[in-house]
């Protein structure tokens, strides 16, 4: 991988690791809505041995593979669209999902989710995809991957909030054991959960 790719992804997991989990860390406090001051996010960083520019700083956010932070429309402030742990408020408004979303996560995980839903683990929300292909891709950072059909309209229907984050990410607080289905993955056939 070239240098400079190398250098953007390093600093794309630092400010995944401050803004979505620790922003202590490098001795900062996000705003109720997630945000901080860009100005005084590059200070700390610098001071904690991590060299960033506002240029630098920029790139990464432009062109970051999953468009994973945002700038506030002043262009001050800047925050992780989804995955956090600590409490924040995105501030998104419920939405009507698709019919149907995906989860991608381990088969080690497989028993225990068909038996008791999808729960956000450490973050505040479960993470759903729009498509198979990004589920397994999500999945496989975990291990074997497997992909389970959500039926998010259905689940909506019931009074589940469902939220689209900025970089088109879905989430919701969490998907009982009812609404999941194991998708095959040879066939993408649905074996009933
Ligand atoms: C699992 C990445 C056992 C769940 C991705 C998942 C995503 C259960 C793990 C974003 C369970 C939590 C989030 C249950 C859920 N029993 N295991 N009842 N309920 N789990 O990393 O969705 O690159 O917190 O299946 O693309 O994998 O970081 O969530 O395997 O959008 O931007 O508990 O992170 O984006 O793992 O990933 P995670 P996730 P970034």
């Amino acid at each position: 991988m070239e240098p400079m790719k190398k250098k953007q992804i390093k600093i794309s997991k630092f400010l995944s690791y401050v803004l979505r989990h620790k922003p202590d860390a490098i001795g900062l406090e996000l705003d109720a809505n997630g945000w901080v001051s860009v100005e005084r996010l590059i200070q700390s960083a610098n001071a904690s041995g991590q060299t960033l520019t506002r240029e630098l700083l920029e790139t990464v956010v432009r062109t970051n593979d999953k468009k994973r932070f945002a700038f506030s429309d002043d262009g001050l402030k800047l925050r992780a669209s989804q995955g956090h742990s600590i409490d924040i408020e995105l501030g998104l408004k419920p939405q009507m999902p698709p019919e149907y979303l995906y989860h991608g996560t381990a088969n080690r995980f497989r028993d225990s989710i068909l038996a008791s839903g999808l729960n956000p683990g450490n973050r505040k929300h479960v993470h759903l995809s729009t498509d198979v292909k990004t589920a397994t891709q999500v999945g496989q950072r975990h291990g074997k991957p497997i992909v389970l059909l959500v039926r998010a309209a259905e689940m909506q229907g019931a009074g589940y909030s469902f939220f689209l984050s900025a970089n088109g990410v879905w989430l919701t607080d969490s998907v009982p054991a009812q609404y999941l289905d194991l998708v095959d993955q040879k066939t993408e056939s649905l074996t009933k959960n």
